[in-house]
């Protein structure tokens, strides 16, 4: 796939390229999903105040995504024991085309957004070097982003994410509070039983 040149709109830093994946590379994508979903299925992280959060995850790559009563961070292995499925060569694809680096990311975050599920304002930074970007693929339902300032509170700015968007944080954008404020269940049709995923590529040594 020949990934466009310019971002079709700049938020905050943050690159958005509008419907970046035809609706055949999305199906193409999410079958490729399904297959690291049947070997680490989606469960329901806690935070470390000890409530369970809204959103569904799982993860493929060197790392995973986890969270407890310990805290965030990231683990080597799914809860279940088994180490994470590789990142498909398919969403690898994207990330070299949009970010240009030749390094490959240690995780793909994979987010399911149902109904009500929402994902509050926070920062990323549980990675080691802040410099590498951050990269975001949506798929299905459209989700409300909210994207903040590097201290919380302040001014904020939103849009809405759509399937087949891509998003490159990166630069002074990559410490910024963001969140999902909600979904718009059947905007898609994407997904067979509804929802929104979004992927999280990062790099995390
Ligand atoms: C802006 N996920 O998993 S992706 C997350 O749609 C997360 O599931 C959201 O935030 C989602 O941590 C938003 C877009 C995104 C990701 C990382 C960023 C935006 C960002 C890092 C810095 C600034
Ligand atoms: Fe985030």
């Amino acid at each position: 796939m020949a990934f466009p040149e310019r971002p079709t709109l700049t938020l905050r830093g943050c690159r958005i390229y509008q419907k970046a994946l035809s609706r055949e590379e999305q199906v193409r994508m999410l079958e490729a999903l399904r297959r690291v979903i049947t070997s680490a299925p989606f469960f329901s992280p806690t935070t470390r105040f000890g409530k369970q959060m809204s959103v569904k995850m799982t993860s493929a790559g060197k790392y995973g995504w986890y969270s407890d009563a310990r805290g965030y961070r990231y683990e080597e292995k799914h809860p279940c024991g088994q180490p994470w499925p590789p990142i498909p060569e398919e969403v690898l694809n994207i990330w070299h085309g949009a970010t240009g680096l030749d390094r490959t990311p240690d995780c793909c975050l994979i987010n399911l957004y149902r109904d009500t599920a929402k994902m509050g304002m926070h920062q990323d930074r549980d990675e080691a070097d802040f410099t590498w970007p951050v990269l975001s693929i949506s798929l299905g339902d459209a989700g409300l982003f909210r994207i903040g300032n590097e201290d919380r509170g302040g001014k904020t700015e939103s849009i809405w994410l759509e399937s087949g968007d891509v998003l490159v944080m990166g630069g002074p954008a990559r410490l910024l509070h963001h969140g999902i404020d909600r979904i718009r269940p059947g905007s898609s049709t994407l997904l067979p039983k509804g929802g929104r995923i979004n992927l999280t590529c990062r790099v995390v040594d």
